[in-house]
């Protein structure tokens, strides 16, 4: 690829589906209309620090318009780009209870499903903190030309054929994987695309960062407690004390740690026993980048986050995600130390 050239998403997704032999098309269009999806949700979450002008959620703006809360945006502009594809037969997002099955003929026979995180850390936008969308792209399991079931949703994620994140940062950027690595898109607004940024994007075998909201410190399993002590502890080989950062939106510690190197941990809490974060929308597509980028993601309970077997739509697990020594390790003081 001529590296003085910019590449487009859609130019990036049509040369990649050309590595796919048998590929139809279908889910090209699919991340080509995650991509549309996207650029409209930056175009509104950049606007968000203009409430005074514009209006708050639940009031009308100048434009007479109703002003929506941002993550109900994205999750209604998230559906219809879906839904406009004609290849993706229902949804799961954290926005709806229930999984969402598209009625029309043309969805019904689409062969994906999608489950969306649509505006993951919203709670952030009012102090301008990056926030992100992430997402899931499996084959259904149900035949098609009938309307998705929950069954659908319920699968390991190892069976993902696709999954990536927009950050809606300093710039807004779109990372993914088909299975084949994982590249990272920086949208330029001059033009309205995202162009390729980050080729092949590989996460470093360990770093120098750890990310864990430490207020919790208290209720974390004695595997947690004894691992944010080992990333403290000066040791000049390991390069320790590592450096903490926790911004407290997912989208943004993963990506940081993704290029730089770095663990996330969300262990289980006394607010959330079984870990704060969802397995289908949140956990699995983080994941699926991870290990694509040379990462690893457990639960440090023994499990690979891919291999566990949802058994409900917004089931949460502990994360451990990020640098495979980092993760390792942790995952290491997690076995020594089981809880009861
Ligand atoms: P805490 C945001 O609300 C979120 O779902 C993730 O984006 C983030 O990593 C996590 O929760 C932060 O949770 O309990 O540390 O505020």
């Amino acid at each position: 690829m001529n590296k003085f050239k910019v590449v487009t998403l859609n130019e990036f997704i049509i040369k990649m589906q050309l590595d796919f032999p048998y590929a139809k098309g279908e889910l090209s269009n699919l991340l080509s209309h995650i991509g549309i999806a996207a650029k409209i949700v930056h175009r509104e979450v950049n606007k968000a620090g203009l409430v005074d002008i514009l209006g708050s959620q639940g009031s009308v703006n100048v434009q007479g318009e109703e002003v929506k809360k941002l993550d109900v945006f994205a999750d209604e502009h998230f559906i219809s780009a879906l839904k406009a594809s004609g290849e993706c037969c229902g949804i799961a997002s954290e926005e709806n209870d229930n999984i969402v099955s598209f009625d029309s003929e043309l969805a019904r026979d689409g062969k994906y499903i999608v489950t969306m995180d649509p505006l993951d850390g919203s709670s952030n936008i009012d102090v301008n903190v990056s926030i992100g969308t992430i997402f899931s792209i499996y084959r259904r399991q149900t035949p098609q030309g009938h309307k998705a079931e929950e069954i659908d949703f319920l699968q390991e994620g190892t069976r993902q054929v696709a999954a990536g994140y927009i950050i809606y940062g300093s710039s807004t950027m779109m990372v993914y994987s088909t299975g084949k690595g994982v590249n990272g898109f920086t949208l330029d607004p001059s033009i309205g695309e995202f162009c390729l940024s980050h080729p092949e994007i590989k996460t470093p075998s360990s770093g120098k960062i750890y990310s864990i909201n430490e207020g919790n410190y208290i209720k974390f399993p004695v595997g947690v407690k004894k691992y944010i002590k080992y990333c403290q502890e000066p040791d000049i080989q390991t390069s320790r004390p590592y450096s903490s950062r926790y911004i407290g939106s997912l989208v943004a510690d993963f990506h940081r740690n993704l290029l730089q190197g770095g663990i996330f941990l969300y262990p289980s809490t006394l607010s959330y026993p079984t870990g704060k974060l969802r397995l289908l929308y949140e956990c699995n597509p983080m994941a699926f980048i991870a290990e694509q980028a040379g990462g690893m993601a457990v639960d440090g309970l023994g499990n690979r986050i891919l291999d566990i077997k949802p058994d409900s739509l917004h089931q949460r697990v502990p994360f451990f995600v990020g640098s495979r020594k980092m993760v390792e390790i942790v995952d290491r003081f997690m076995r020594e130390n089981p809880e009861n």
